[in-house]
């Protein structure tokens, strides 16, 4: 049931908060799921005052000090201060939710009030004292808009990550050529277009400061962004319209935070905090797993602090599913580094159960009729496994993709359709007292990776409920053949796209050739993580200067420069992503979206079917390139070209339609913020 609360100044937003004003019930298992505090826009505006700032985490035991953006609508007085508000208690640390719709203008006044870092790793590294300072900016994830530069005209940032703000209370900086370009004191304002062509979906948003991009989001500062409604994409067809809007949607973010023994908050997050999994004999790990003694590896001791792994902040809530209907979780891993591997598990079955996923990374998913599990699998980039839906029929149940787990690297947005599943995986009314655990298995991100802790995250609990007419396989319309060849999304864009200098030193990829980008540790430096690029012809073999090493982040030198096409026309690319690393990395890229080719696609003897995601994991290279005991100083490209290792690359074709300068990267921040970062611009024609 969703409550409406009358609120004094950010009344001409919606504030929406879900379940009873009541104090947080801490600890597992006591207190149902809420849904995160939502404010939407109203006549096309959505214009909030977001203060970054150190606050209480309300929702865990000892309300920790965390790091959380206080969102409200902005005060007509000019204040950078959020009003109280009436909504009781206030999750802050569980992430705001803004509500938008195509064709909508997002303003922001950013303001920064963190105290400064004590526990970064980068803030010591030379050239990068910096950072200790907190500064902080803001990225949409997943968001095709343009990260537009303040001009004369218009004194705004757009999605723009080459802007850091500080907090002049913390002190001033010393001039680093480390930092992203402009440097701003206490505030920043951006204006984010949402074009008309946007498509309806889940995404977020989170600060993008290159070396505490990690601190700062496993502090808790992090959120999402709706763009329009699940309507817009799930039962367009007759029978199912009429019952998806009784289809409760709820909004689930995955939230991490390491608390110490001495109950501060652990923002240079270790993966090695919890053993992955629990022991023999254990109980259950809900929603926290316990610090262990690392000393023994060289870590510390951990004994004595908590792992907790939150829905929106809340530890182990509980999911009341109306089982006749079923729900739409709308599901956003919002942790710094780490992966989920999520099930629904059935104790009762001893299995997990299907579930049905509508969208991925903000855009629907409708692969075309006729398609293998195995084909859907690969179209996904393996984020699940594809099994038949069982009991639909015709088009609309063979296009859907059910699964029973799925992989959610950093950054990873899917909307599922959760119901309750008899033992042939048919969805059914369920037994009295029917329960299930969702849960995150735990992943391995390769023999020289980490091992992300198992954690069951919330009690679902089936209750009963009379039978109604809903189709066993829910309907979904793709929006990804419009991305695929954005001509609408170019000409929202056009007016932005205007205000790019050309740059005639830009020049257009060959037709047939691919840029090839490594994923690797520099051979120079091994705490480091590092991208290289090359271009290959249609053959694969090198253009120009192969690449010989990789290297770490360098804000100032953009790595590619794409030019649109005539008239700012899109321009497709084909990028060919080799991680030769011996552990898994997740590729994304700003302000465009992609999709992943297949052998036969590459080669043009199979129509592109490929899902439209933003984020993808590069699996990691079997064998022994680079830098493994005793060889400490080998090269991992050398080694790759040499054939010592088994590389898997993953090819993706990329329209891009977007001017600007934006950044691609390894959504795992502790490697992003470690240097596996590039700059790419795209310009405007003449
Ligand atoms: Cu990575």
């Amino acid at each position: 049931m969703k409550t409406t609360y009358a609120v004094s100044v950010c009344a001409l937003a919606a504030i929406i908060a879900a379940g009873a004003p009541l104090a947080f019930a801490q600890g597992p298992g006591v207190s149902e799921l809420r849904e995160p505090i939502t404010i939407a826009s109203t006549n096309g505006l959505l214009d909030i005052l977001m203060v970054a700032r150190a606050a209480p985490v309300s929702t865990l035991p000892g309300a920790p000090i965390g790091w959380v953006y206080d969102i409200c609508e902005r005060p007509q007085d000019g204040s950078e201060t959020c009003p109280q508000r009436n909504v009781q208690p206030l999750n802050l640390y569980g992430g705001t939710r803004l509500k938008l719709q195509k064709g909508d203008t997002l303003r922001i006044h950013l303001v920064n009030q963190l105290p400064p870092v004590h526990d970064s790793d980068h803030a010591s590294d030379p050239g990068f004292e910096f950072l200790a300072l907190n500064p902080t900016n803001l990225h949409t994830h997943g968001m095709l808009v343009s990260p537009h530069c303040p001009s004369a005209a218009n004194p705004t940032y757009g999605d723009n990550v080459f802007v850091l703000t500080f907090n002049s209370a913390n002190g001033k900086p010393e001039v680093s050529p480390h930092m992203h370009s402009a440097v701003r004191f206490d505030s920043t304002d951006y204006e984010i277009k949402i074009p008309d062509s946007h498509p309806s979906g889940l995404y977020w948003f989170h600060p993008h400061a290159h070396g505490i991009s990690l601190n700062q989001i496993s502090a808790g500062m992090s959120g999402i962004i709706t763009v329009g409604d699940v309507s817009d994409y799930v039962c367009r067809d007759r029978l199912c319209s009429a019952l998806v809007s009784q289809i409760r949607t709820r909004h689930m973010i995955l939230k991490d935070t390491q608390v110490l023994p001495d109950g501060t908050i652990q923002t240079q997050e270790d993966p090695d905090f919890c053993p992955p999994q629990p022991g023999t004999g254990d109980p259950a790990r809900q929603g926290s797993c316990d610090g262990q003694n690392d000393g023994e590896e060289g870590g510390p001791d951990y004994t004595g602090g908590k792992w907790f792994v939150t829905l929106s902040g809340q530890q182990y809530p509980s999911v009341t599913v109306n089982p006749a209907l079923g729900e739409i979780w709308r599901l956003t891993n919002a942790s710094g580094s780490a992966s989920y591997r999520l099930q629904l598990w059935n104790p009762a079955q001893n299995r997990s159960m299907l579930f049905q996923i509508l969208s991925l990374d903000g855009v629907s998913v409708s692969p075309d009729a006729g398609l293998s599990d195995e084909q859907k699998t690969a179209l996904g980039g393996n984020k699940f496994k594809s099994e038949p839906c069982p009991g639909g029929f015709g088009p609309a149940a063979n296009r859907g993709i059910c699964t029973r787990e799925m992989l959610m690297m950093p950054s990873s947005r899917a909307e599922v359709w959760v119901t309750y599943r008899d033992a042939q995986d048919r969805f059914a009314l369920p037994p009295k007292g029917a329960t299930a655990v969702f849960r995150t298995e735990g992943f391995q991100t390769g023999p020289s990776g980490d091992y992300w802790p198992q954690v069951d995250l919330a009690k679902v609990n089936f209750v009963q409920a009379p039978a109604a007419l809903m189709p066993p396989v829910l309907d979904v319309h793709g929006e990804a053949s419009s991305l695929a060849s954005p001509l609408a999304l170019a000409h929202s864009m056009a007016a932005s796209n205007q205000t790019v200098a050309p740059d005639a030193s830009c020049k257009a990829l060959p037709p047939g050739h691919m840029r090839r980008i490594f994923y690797a540790v520099p051979t120079s430096n091994l705490d480091a993580f590092g991208l290289a690029y090359e271009e290959i012809d249609e053959n694969g073999n090198v253009v120009g200067t192969p690449a010989t090493d990789v290297t770490p982040f360098d804000p100032m030198k953009p790595t590619i420069c794409v030019p649109l096409g005539p008239n700012n026309a899109p321009v497709t690319e084909r990028w060919q992503l080799v991680n030769v690393a011996t552990e898994d990395h997740n590729f994304h890229l700003h302000q465009t979206k992609f999709r992943l080719l297949t052998n036969d696609e590459i080669a043009g003897t199979a129509p592109i079917k490929g899902l439209v995601l933003d984020n993808v994991p590069l699996p990691h290279a079997d064998g022994t390139c680079g830098n493994n005991p005793p060889d400490d100083n080998s090269n991992p490209i050398a080694d790759w070209r040499a054939g010592l290792c088994q590389a898997y690359p993953v090819t993706v074709e990329i329209p891009f339609t977007i001017a600007g300068d934006f950044v691609y990267h390894c959504h795992i921040l502790e490697h992003e913020d470690g240097g596996m970062m590039a700059r790419i611009r795209v310009r405007p024609t003449k």
